[in-house]
């Protein structure tokens, strides 16, 4: 058995998705033609290895929705792309131009302008369009990207193409309307309410519709779906087939956000969201149908950055108005950029083929070939691809499986701050409690650093802290882990508990 290091060795020379890109193994994306590589080379979305690397930006232009899910309450921003809280700020077509030269330009990893909310796109076609045509003729270097419920995506791709879209999502939480009207109380179509089964048959159809037009033209197409348990958890399988077979290139299916105080149907009905081991059970199931996104953050509908940080605020409207963007000399400074993060990317291929594992070699070594199982680690970095974030100041870990045959990114898991340095550590205790708990089924954690304390608190939870591979490729320091940890005779039996290792 060979223990694979997959990530980034699985990166075609012409650049293009990682090995976990997409949430899949790279052997899946292999067979892509280098066009569809450059495409996802720098989108965060789309590919799993470029959202170490590279940032997305949205613009809260579509206040508008043409539909209503169960799961949404536009006072918040839409739930099926962004986590509940108020868009902050509403801009027009200008406005959002104005903001994304000004983030493009201070923010260079910045490769993507999406559309997402806080309504639906395609249902503001004016102020979407508008902004899009506008950045594609100012800033030819940034991706568009738009995602939308579809019910008028069919009326609008043509001139998506037009503005050079090459990324759109559809949200697509079922393919039966029965399931559909236990999520969709109504849809406006053709000036009239619509509302049931016959609501979500329309939707369903335009959103099929939309999809194979896309497709048809070459845009990349990501569908999403959120999880709603007892409501369509079974059924996303089927979705997940019957959007592959009509050629989307990836699916992202997400938990269900419902709480009581944001207000909508399903909050205020008790409908619970998935549990982690729900998600990923399923997300596991549609696997082996298509290509799966496990990285998404679930954005606002107005996020500034990296996935899973938000810097909105330190570009509001009242902050960069009085700036003036050279954007000829912003954008060769993001091509410089780009240029070295690429460099640094290939850089790790070449270390992770270097620390190409055989636990063959290891397992021949004893002998008899043995069972090994896999372990979760948790990861605490703030991008880049390597391990470089003190694990006081991780407010998410990504978390990776490793086994006898290969390393995968699973997914993320969000914790309270447990340390920011200031008069809030009087909370340090509970929030490290908590993150232990997050952290449950892990058996290591890797960061760049860790204080005595929580180092102890670990460790009697079972989970070992490990602060030698600071700075290296994640993969790469998981499999070196996992392979100290075979030689260690940690991986032969199931683990009834986490087991300990020295670090
Ligand atoms: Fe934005 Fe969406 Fe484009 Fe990405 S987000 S419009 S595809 S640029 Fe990405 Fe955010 Fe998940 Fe969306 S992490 S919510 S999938
Ligand atoms: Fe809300 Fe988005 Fe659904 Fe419209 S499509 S109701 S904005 S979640």
């Amino acid at each position: 058995m060979e223990l694979k290091v997959m990530t980034n060795a699985a990166v075609a020379p012409g650049g293009g998705c990682a090995s976990s890109g997409c949430g899949s193994s790279g052997d899946k994306l292999a067979h892509l033609p280098a066009a569809i590589r450059a495409k996802i080379n720098n989108h965060p979305c789309f590919s799993e290895d470029a959202h170490h690397h590279y940032a997305r930006m949205h613009v809260a232009v579509a206040p508008a929705c043409n539909i209503q899910c169960h799961y949404c309450n536009r006072k918040y921003d839409c739930s099926n792309e962004s986590r509940p809280g108020v868009v902050s700020e509403l801009l027009t077509p200008d406005q959002a131009v104005m903001k994304v030269l000004a983030v493009a330009a201070a923010i260079p990893q910045m490769t993507v302008l999406g559309i997402a909310g806080p309504g639906d796109p395609l249902a503001n076609p004016e102020r979407t369009l508008e902004t899009f045509r506008q950045l594609s003729a100012k800033a030819p270097d940034i991706r568009l990207c738009v995602s939308t419920n579809g019910l008028a995506l069919p009326d609008l791709v043509e001139e998506l193409c037009q503005h050079n879209i090459e990324h759109v999502t559809i949200t697509i939480n079922c393919v039966d309307p029965d399931v559909g009207a236990r999520i969709y109380p109504w849809i406006f179509w053709n000036n009239r309410r619509v509302t049931g089964r016959k609501a979500a048959e329309i939707l369903i159809e335009q959103q099929q519709k939309g999809l194979e037009m896309l497709v048809a033209r070459g845009v990349l197409v990501k569908v999403n779906s959120v999880l709603i348990p007892g409501v369509n958890d079974e059924h996303l399988k089927e979705v997940s087939r019957v959007v592959k077979a009509k050629g989307a290139f990836l699916h992202n299916v997400m938990p269900l956000i419902a709480e009581p105080e944001h207000g909508t149907f399903y909050g205020l009905m008790g409908q619970r969201g998935p549990t982690t081991d729900e998600l990923s059970t399923l997300q596991d199931a549609c696997a082996g149908d298509m290509a799966m996104m496990r990285h998404c953050r679930q954005c606002r509908a107005d996020a500034v950055g990296m996935l899973g940080e938000d810097r909105g605020e330190e570009f509001r409207l009242e902050k960069i108005a009085d700036q003036e963007i050279d954007y000829a000399a912003a954008m060769a400074r993001r091509a410089e950029v780009h240029a070295a993060i690429e460099a640094s990317r290939a850089a790790q291929i070449q270390g992770a083929s270097e620390t190409f594992v055989s636990i063959a070699s290891l397992t021949r070594r004893r002998q008899a070939p043995r069972e090994l199982r896999p372990v979760l680690m948790a990861v605490a970095t703030t991008g880049g691809g390597v391990i470089n974030q003190h694990f006081g100041h991780a407010r998410e870990f990504l978390i990776y499986e490793a086994s006898a045959t290969d390393v995968r990114f699973i997914g993320h898991r969000k914790v309270d701050l447990y340390c920011s340095g200031d008069d809030t550590c009087g909370d340090a205790e509970t929030a490290l409690s908590k993150t232990i708990r997050t952290l449950e089924g892990c058996e290591v954690v890797l960061c760049s650093r860790i204080g005595y304390e929580p180092w102890g608190r670990l460790e009697s939870a079972g989970i070992t802290p490990n602060g030698e591979h600071a700075m290296e490729p994640i993969e790469t320091a998981v499999a070196e882990v996992y392979r100290e940890m075979e030689q260690a005779g940690l991986l032969e039996h199931a683990a009834e508990a986490p087991h300990r290792m020295s670090a």
